[in-house]
């Protein structure tokens, strides 16, 4: 059988140090992992030892406001409550194509970056839910290469203005993946509450996911991912469940903290840190010593339970820098999270890959460099996790359903 494509001497992430095979894709499949292969090939790619990897999973990006930073100003404050003003401006002019252009420019560059896999936010706290509608047609036009889950989220809250939930429920007839909220961000704790209460009654009504903004704020006080977990345990939906930021767990006293740790263990939830972000947006109203505003990663990740990193942002009202490249985001994850240790660095990577494949439940056969899965995966011009963080360099290769995307 000829191949469609062949990679000979790849380094895979799973293997010892110095062995290579080479990797026979055939119909957009893996159909042959082996020390060496004699068939012929349509594309031959000689990779030399280098890392072959599944592809990065950005598992917290908004699209929406992607590509906006400035507009209509810049956030001097550089707090989310700021940001959230900003982006409530430049949301009163967006239209489909102008999200739809600046979505689609920003899964370019991340495809480019290697990204096959894109969880993202569509604010439906809008009227209209242009954003919504916008990256709706966007997961649509980019399936072939690129995975986007669309998430339904309420930026401004379910409760704090009327007509806010059923935008919402909206959100999920016109066929999000995903369920959000922002209990930290409703008029009181109760609402906070009670909108948790609801995003769960919504995900099990429509068979959705449920990833919710929880927590993102220093206020100690804040502590709703308890709640998530709570009902994370009543509604057995565990991994169909995911808490985004939990910044505050980084501010909870650990008697507290350590119960909760229990608590979490029960209810097997997801976790999704935003490293070069929440740097950036917590402890601004810190005099010294500052916060660092992360969750706590490396406890989370000792204990077992799954933790991805996100990007969160590409140029916008709440973090102006930002390329797509995931590998900048587990580099600021190790700085920030303090995970030098080499199982810490390794655990970093597989923040931005296998872990981020698990919150987005992809499917089985979607995700993983193995004989008969979707030929999805890329090579770095590294041969190991460590240097692949390091140096952060854009892959080599991007196969993407077993065709070659970009060819440096
Ligand atoms: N909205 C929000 O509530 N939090 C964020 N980090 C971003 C948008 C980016
Ligand atoms: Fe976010």
């Amino acid at each position: 059988m000829a191949y469609d494509i062949l990679l000979r001497g790849a380094k895979l992430i799973s293997s010892d140090l110095d062995s290579v095979v080479d990797i026979g894709i055939k119909n957009g499949i893996i159909v042959e992992i082996a020390s060496s292969i004699n068939e012929k090939a349509d594309v031959e790619l000689d990779v030399q030892g280098k890392l072959v990897s599944p592809p990065f999973v950005e598992s917290h990006i908004h699209l929406d406001s992607a590509l906006t930073a400035g507009e209509p100003r810049w956030n001097e404050s550089g707090t989310l409550f700021e940001g959230i003003q900003i982006w409530g401006e430049r949301k009163q002019k967006i239209s489909i194509d102008d999200v739809k252009k600046r979505a689609i420019a920003t899964l370019k560059q991340q495809a480019e970056w290697g990204v096959l896999f894109v969880r993202s936010h569509a604010d439906v706290s809008e009227q209209q839910l242009i954003a919504l509608q916008a990256l709706l047609e966007v997961r649509e036009e980019v399936k072939d290469w690129i995975t986007l889950q669309v998430v339904a989220f309420p930026q401004d809250g379910i409760y704090s203005h009327s007509g806010n939930e059923t935008l919402l429920e909206k959100a999920l007839e016109m066929g999000v993946d995903v369920v959000g909220g922002i209990p930290h961000y409703e008029l009181t704790r109760e609402d906070g509450v009670r909108s948790v209460h609801r995003i769960f009654e919504l995900a099990q009504q429509y068979d959705r996911l449920i990833d919710i903004h929880c927590d993102e704020i220093d206020d100690d006080q804040s502590r709703f991912l308890e709640v998530v977990t709570a009902c994370a345990i009543r509604s057995g939906m565990g991994s169909r469940v995911t808490a985004s930021h939990t910044t505050a767990f980084g501010s909870y006293n650990n008697a507290y903290a350590f119960k909760l740790m229990g608590f979490l263990q029960q209810a097997r939830i997801n976790f999704i840190a935003n490293p070069l972000i929440n740097i950036t947006l917590q402890g601004r109203g810190d005099n010294y010593p500052k916060r660092r505003g992360i969750t706590r990663v490396k406890e989370l990740w000792q204990q077992g339970l799954n933790v991805s990193f996100g990007h969160d942002c590409v140029q916008d009202p709440w973090y102006v820098l930002g390329t797509g490249n995931m590998l900048d985001v587990a580099h600021m994850g190790v700085h920030v999270c303090q995970m030098t240790g080499m199982s810490e660095i390794n655990a970093c990577y597989d923040m931005i890959t296998v872990n981020g494949a698990k919150t987005l439940n992809l499917a089985d056969n979607d995700y993983g460099v193995e004989i008969g899965k979707k030929a999805n995966l890329i090579v770095l011009d590294v041969s190991n996790r460590y240097d692949a963080i390091r140096l952060r360099t854009a892959p080599r290769y991007v196969i993407s359903r077993g065709n070659l995307l970009n060819r440096v």
